[in-house]
């Protein structure tokens, strides 16, 4: 088994990095700000063994998106000539960045370097990433994450039908609306259309006395959890929820690195986690969170960027929910696909990402 790539190993050699403003099929009002089109970062990782690495992540806006470009950019100039381990760049790259801070957009640019050095390393074996880590790909339960922000009740009544169409296990909601009694309606608007599990997300919106209000409204309604109320590093007040109220409290997609998602978990900040893959580490260090859920018995989902995270929630013990967008469905040659309800982890080499070009140029000329 293995290409003499794989046995002799990959090299970094060079890269291109791309940002493409891709428009979103369902924009999404959330209590933060509203996403109408969201700028991914494309890396292209070229090996000196003439394989090619391939990987997104979302740079949330322009600013943000350019400086997670600049600083992949930067990351691979300093790794180029060694090997594609992805373990040992994580520790020499920490290192290097360990004085600007490896959190925020750094966090992200390596995470995608990381992500990169996974495909390449799977396309060079020829197996799945999902395969790499240990497990098979297969499907993996998923929710629809594509719309459902903050919207009138009519608007809210029109998506979800539509959303239901795909026939995923459970679908969310993002509330935080100026009263409770509007989030309570938007529940009922969903609910009223379907019966499977319903998670609801304030994207920090609340003070810990409102949430505490708000929460205990909640637990009438059976929200299957209650994502980011409050701050999302205020871990003693959201550990205060996860005591005091009786429906899963759910946070993660903030955690900077495994490090914060331990800190989380030894505080009982949570019940469920979502580590992000672009903000926890990549793929490496989404098994150092997968390794800390598992032993706390935490189980784990993923949040955005489903292509990649699939694999990485196929290989974790405590695998729940993973997050369905189609954002990047715009700018891939295989969308991922949805089928009896379940994400397809794919078996194709790597993360089995291939960009669409033609698309892309387009994007990119408007
Ligand atoms: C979210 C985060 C960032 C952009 C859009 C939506 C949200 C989620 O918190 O969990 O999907
Ligand atoms: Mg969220």
């Amino acid at each position: 088994m293995g290409s003499s790539a794989d046995s002799s190993g990959l090299t970094i050699g060079s890269c291109r990095v791309r940002v493409v403003d891709v428009p979103l099929n369902f924009p999404l009002g959330t209590s933060a700000a509203t996403v109408s089109k969201v700028p991914l970062v494309l890396l292209d990782l070229d090996l000196e063994e003439g394989v090619t690495g391939r990987a997104y992540v979302f740079g949330y806006t322009p600013a943000g998106a350019a400086s997670i470009a600049g600083t992949t950019t930067e990351a691979v100039e300093l790794a180029k000539g060694s090997p594609a381990s992805p373990l040992q760049l994580q520790l020499r790259l920490g290192r290097r960045y360990a004085l600007l801070g490896v959190t925020g957009t750094v966090r992200m640019a390596l995470s995608l370097l990381d992500m990169a050095m996974w495909d390449a390393q799977g396309r060079a074996a020829g197996l799945p990433v999902a395969r790499l880590l240990g497990s098979t790909p297969g499907s993996v339960a998923a929710y629809d994450s594509r719309g459902l922000g903050l919207a009138s009740p009519l608007e809210l009544g029109r998506q979800a039908e539509r959303l239901l169409e795909l026939n995923l296990g459970a679908i969310k909601l993002r509330l935080g609306y100026p009263t409770l009694a509007e989030d309570l309606a938007a529940i009922d608007v969903v609910r009223s259309l379907t019966d499977r599990p319903l998670m609801v997300d304030y994207n920090q919106a609340l003070s810990l006395v409102e949430a505490r209000a708000r929460g205990r409204a909640l637990e009438e309604k059976a929200v299957h959890w209650l994502e980011e109320p409050i701050r999302h590093d205020d871990y003693s007040g959201a550990a205060a929820l996860a005591r005091e109220l009786d429906l899963p409290i759910q946070i993660g997609e903030n955690f900077n690195g495994s490090e914060a998602m331990l800190q989380a978990v030894l505080a009982n900040a949570c019940d469920l986690a979502m580590p992000d893959i672009s903000r926890i580490g990549g793929v490496t260090g989404w098994l150092q969170a997968a390794g800390v859920a598992a032993a706390a018995g935490k189980p784990v989902s993923t949040h955005l960027m489903p292509e990649m995270s699939a694999h990485a929630l196929a290989a974790s013990a405590t695998a729940h929910w993973l997050e369905y967008v189609d954002w990047a469905d715009a700018i891939l040659r295989e969308p991922m696909e949805i089928r009896d309800g379940k994400a397809i982890v794919p078996d194709r080499p790597g993360f089995g990402l291939e960009w669409d070009e033609k698309r892309i140029s387009a994007l990119s000329e408007t």
